[in-house]
């Protein structure tokens, strides 16, 4: 005989919302949260992926802030899970006296040199150049690069001169895409090896429902051109393909809805890393689970890109946390602490060396490391450099999950000097591939501790 279970409503209801609050603390849906970043460009250089993105954190908190973002910040990943902050690498008018805005950038690497393309609000393209990935970025030319003067550019009607794609084919041949606004306001031209000057004039091909956000990617020897659309086809990501830069495309179809969460403006980077393609984007799940006007307080996100063998873009489903790790961390050398997956309560600040550290952090504050292997051996040490731990708070360090296994705890012997100092502690036996938490716990009233790096030694 069946016995029959009876579930109460509102316990259910309970456990569903838990269980969408739990997926979500642990999401590709916002990487890098403790920032505010938008619009990202990809660029795989020397076994990382670097993104580079509209810094939301210039626009204020309010409704009606607009997009008033006059930076670009650097994040990069080598095993696309864990991301390092670089800060910001690129200013106006610090960097570029003539531009008050840089907005949705995009990134190559040609001649051993960097290229960073970005619109001055909507009203012309800038580029600077810097000798590595994370800058400094500085402006060479002292004036746009684009502008409506350029040849090609105009006619247009009410075109947004923004949001350039640079692309390098295999042949050597550059192309800047950019323009928005309007199904015939799509513009490319070609760029000279020099990277900072254009050879002839703009051209243009048909985007239907074209918005903004040009991106070009090849695969196969077939050109991929995807873009958002407009409002009234819902911001999707759409693409199209063609056997030419920049003629013959043909419209293919949808490669991502209007993502969760988003309801606004929709941007993306394509790229292939380590035998994957993916799809970064941005949304405002952060801003939304934060309760502050979610406008113009973006956030990054990753999905995994898959094509059918005719070479079409199979349709994204949107994840909480749907993108795979690539190898491990080593816990054996030293680790920044602005690595990491994901984080609460934290903040990172640049160090007076130009590196970055994680700061300010306060009790209960934390970050999460994904995929840390420890080996067979596991460690017998933990150190980290640290400042600001005072007498009553600890940085512990634990496995598995948030109240998971307590492996070392850094505490204060109240003897420490001013500054970041290196604090070394024993560790517990711990093994195989772990996720890891740098925990702050003590008292609510202590002011908040830096942690520049840890590491691990062997057992
Ligand atoms: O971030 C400002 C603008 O919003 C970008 O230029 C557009 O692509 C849209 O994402």
């Amino acid at each position: 005989m069946k016995k029959r279970i009876k579930i109460s409503f509102i316990p259910c209801i309970l456990f569903v919302f838990l269980l969408i609050l739990t997926k979500h603390a642990q999401a590709d849906d916002h990487i890098a949260g403790h920032r505010h970043l938008a619009d990202p460009a990809t660029l795989v250089y020397n076994g990382r992926v670097y993104l580079y993105a509209s810094n939301d954190d210039d626009n204020s908190d309010d409704k009606d802030s607009g997009y008033r973002m006059k930076s670009i910040v650097c994040i990069s990943s080598s095993d696309m899970k864990n991301w390092t902050d670089h800060g910001v690498v690129f200013e106006a008018p610090r960097d570029v006296t003539w531009a008050a805005r840089t907005w949705a950038p995009s990134v190559i690497a040609r001649n051993g040199k960097i290229y960073l393309y970005f619109g001055n609000g909507g009203s012309g393209i800038g580029v600077a150049t810097a000798s590595s990935p994370i800058g400094p970025f500085k402006d060479p030319l002292g004036k746009k690069l684009i502008d409506n003067e350029t040849p090609g550019v105009q006619p247009a009607k009410n075109m947004w001169l923004f949001d350039p794609m640079a692309f390098l084919d295999d042949d050597g041949q550059a192309y800047l895409y950019f323009g928005g606004n309007g199904e015939d306001n799509m513009r490319v031209i070609k760029l000279n090896e020099d990277m900072i000057s254009v050879n002839g004039r703009a051209s243009s091909f048909h985007v239907p429902a074209f918005f903004e956000a040009s991106w070009m990617h090849k695969r196969n020897g077939k050109y991929y051109f995807s873009y958002s659309s407009n409002p009234k086809a819902e911001m999707r990501i759409d693409y199209m393909m063609s056997k030419n830069p920049t003629t013959g495309f043909v419209y293919k179809g949808i490669i991502g809805a209007q993502p969760p969460h988003n309801n606004n403006n929709n941007h993306h980077g394509i790229f292939e890393f380590k035998g994957k393609w993916y799809h970064a984007y941005h949304n405002r799940v952060v801003a939304i689970k934060k309760g502050i006007p979610p406008v113009y307080k973006r956030n990054l996100a990753i999905e995994e890109l898959n094509y059918q063998p005719d070479g079409s873009i199979v349709q994204i489903t949107y994840t909480a946390n749907g993108v795979t790790q690539i190898g491990a961390v080593n816990p054996y050398q030293r680790n920044e602490a602005e690595t990491l997956q994901d984080q609460d309560g934290i903040m990172t600040k640049n160090t007076a060396d130009g590196g970055m550290l994680v700061s300010d952090m306060k009790n209960n504050n934390w970050i999460k490391i994904q995929g840390v292997d420890f080996g067979k051996r596991g460690p017998k040490r933990f150190s980290a450099q640290v400042s600001g731990l005072s007498p009553g708070t600890i940085l512990e360090v634990r496995a598995g999950s948030l109240d998971g296994k307590q492996i070392a705890k850094l505490v204060s012997t109240g003897k420490q000097a001013a500054g970041l100092q290196l604090y070394t502690a024993k560790a517990e036996p711990i093994k195989e591939k772990q996720d890891l938490y740098l925990v702050v716990s003590g008292d609510d009233t202590a002011k908040g501790i830096d942690i520049d790096w840890w590491r691990f030694q062997q057992r």
